[in-house]
């Protein structure tokens, strides 16, 4: 299935923290497809943090949503992630964008992924990558 995965990252070397990050999908998620382009973006929701640096990439992957979640979860501790609190600074985070046109409503897992509704970002690089309009 085509899933998009968007990186963010706020702290320590931020592109370095998203290469990282890609290396680790491409060995553990699945085949990259296609990236978008890096770009600096304000912070969203917090406004008093360091500006992010953003990345999507269109990914074929095999995991079933709550797998990847999880496998993500994982390479997010691996590129150096630590906690910080809600919407707050961090090293890396990747979020599921779209897993096929697949819609999940739960507390842990939403898919489509809000921010396609509410960031900026999220449009533009789920945009690039798809040459679609977002689903939300
Ligand atoms: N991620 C957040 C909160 N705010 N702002 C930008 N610009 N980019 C992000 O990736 C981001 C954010 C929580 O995940
Ligand atoms: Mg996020
Ligand atoms: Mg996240």
């Amino acid at each position: 299935m085509k899933a998009v995965l968007i990186l963010g990252s706020n702290l320590g070397n931020r592109k370095e923290n998203i290469e990282r990050a890609i290396d680790l999908i491409k060995k553990f998620v699945g085949n990259v497809l296609k990236e978008s382009s890096l770009i600096q973006t304000p912070p969203f929701g917090i406004k008093e943090q360091p500006p992010f640096l953003n990345k999507g990439v269109l990914v074929e992957t095999y995991h079933p949503p709550f797998e990847l979640l999880n496998l993500l979860k994982w390479i997010e501790k691996r590129a150096g992630r630590y906690p910080t609190y809600r919407w707050g600074p961090r090293v890396i985070d990747v979020d599921i964008a779209t897993w096929g046109n697949l819609t999940v409503d739960t507390e842990k897992l939403k898919l489509p992924h809000p921010g396609l509704r509410e960031r900026e970002f999220f449009r533009r690089i789920y945009k690039e990558l798809t040459k679609r309009e977002p689903p939300l």
